[in-house]
């Protein structure tokens, strides 16, 4: 049986990628922030529309990195609904999550309940761009500037989202992207750091590179979080077709919201006003109440043809089993209730119409 996975990892032509490393053999260099990581810090500054940039191993160190940065304390305002790395990053740097709502319509933080869980311990908020979709960062930059709160956006999913016509990374005091393989841009792991402020971008640098600023001069206490040169030569390769790439997976989304539609018990991602999307993630919520289907239902019949949807984010990041004797996710109740519904449907640049149908076939026969 062919077997269908939620995304597969897009790659250039081989020749393409063995092209792009041949000089590395000339040059022994692999890695230490070399030629080709430098080359894509540039193009990337210009791709993503912003400022400054920080390229780093993995978007988990983004996260995890840029929050150190900071020197935060106390309390971290985030949602549950994401995936791990976002609370871990939080809970790794000594600071207290605390969890709020999401909307029903983006699946973003819920802006109209942040600042009733602001106390005199918050020092930040963590807002996820869940599936791409764009967070309400105008409220967000006028809760933060009330309160004097740093904003660290958990952007893995919007590469190349724009909103207003800014690059997303632009929001905030840091936005973190991931380059995964199983990202709409990959670098195979990779992630990177957009940031306001040049002082923390020297921090972040520090931190990811052992503190070492020479020969013989370490300014500070560091890790090692470096993207190596294969990893950007990968992403120099992809970030050639990346255009294309996001093209392909809007037809895709185009066919699944035709065949998906006015289908009483399914609720289909939004699509925001003034935001470019890059089509990231497909996901599809399924009322039982109103289709007489549930979403496990529907898992388990796509899985037994052999077809890998996820339960993107199943459960919430306040039931995994290391957090949650200290909160209840009852107190989270859109978030409990759309982690229960919620499937993202595979989606790739090469996924083809045939298999949407049979996928969608699968939906609508199961409802
Ligand atoms: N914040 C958010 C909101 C995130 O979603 C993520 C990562 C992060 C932060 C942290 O960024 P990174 O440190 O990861 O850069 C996957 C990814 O590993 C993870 O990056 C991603 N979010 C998350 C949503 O999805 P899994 O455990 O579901 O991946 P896995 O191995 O089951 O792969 C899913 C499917 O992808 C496979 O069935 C087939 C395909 N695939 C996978 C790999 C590894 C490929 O085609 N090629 C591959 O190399 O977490």
């Amino acid at each position: 049986m062919k077997e269908i996975m939620v995304t597969r990892s897009s790659m250039p032509q081989l020749e393409e990628y063995v092209e792009e490393i041949k000089d590395i053999w000339d040059t022994h260099w692999l890695t230490n922030m070399g030629v080709k990581h430098r080359e894509l810090e540039r193009k990337l500054t210009e791709y993503l529309d912003v400022e400054n940039i920080e390229l780093l191993s993995n978007g988990h160190m983004a996260l995890e990195l840029s929050i150190q940065a900071m020197n935060l304390q106390g309390e971290v305002i985030t949602t549950p609904f994401t995936f791990a790395s976002t609370t871990h990053a939080i809970v790794r740097n000594g600071l207290v999550p605390v969890f709020c709502d999401i909307n029903p319509i983006d699946f973003t933080i819920d802006v109209t309940k942040i600042e009733e869980l602001i106390t005199d311990k918050t020092s930040a908020i963590v807002p996820v761009h869940v599936y791409g979709n764009v967070c309400n960062v105008e409220e967000i930059e006028r809760i933060s500037r009330k309160y004097g709160l740093k904003v660290i956006y958990d952007a893995a999913h919007t590469f190349g989202v724009t909103y207003k016509g800014k690059g997303i990374g632009s929001f905030g005091d840091a936005s973190c992207f991931s380059f995964h393989a199983t990202k709409v841009f990959n670098t195979i792991e990779g992630g990177a750091v957009c940031y306001r402020d040049k002082e923390l971008g020297d921090k972040i640098y520090n931190l990811k590179n052992f503190g070492i600023r020479g020969e013989e001069s370490v300014e500070g206490v560091g890790a090692n979080a470096k993207m190596n040169e294969f990893q950007a030569a990968m992403g120099i390769c992809n970030l050639r077709h990346i255009d294309e790439e996001i093209g392909k997976r809007e037809k895709i989304i185009k066919y699944y919201r035709e065949r998906l539609k006015n289908i009483e018990g399914i609720q289909l991602n939004c699509v925001q006003k003034e935001v470019k999307s890059n089509f990231a993630y497909f996901p599809v919520l399924f009322d039982e109440k109103k289709s007489g289907k549930n979403r496990d239902e529907i898992f388990k019949k796509l899985k037994e043809s052999g077809i890998y949807a996820r339960k993107y984010f199943y459960p919430l990041t306040n039931m995994f089993e290391c957090y949650k004797k200290y909160y209840n996710s009852m107190e989270t109740p859109v978030a409990l209730e759309v982690s229960k519904k919620v499937l993202t449907l595979p989606l790739y640049a090469d996924l083809s119409i045939g298999d949407v149908n049979k996928i969608c076939d699968i939906i609508v026969e199961g409802l």
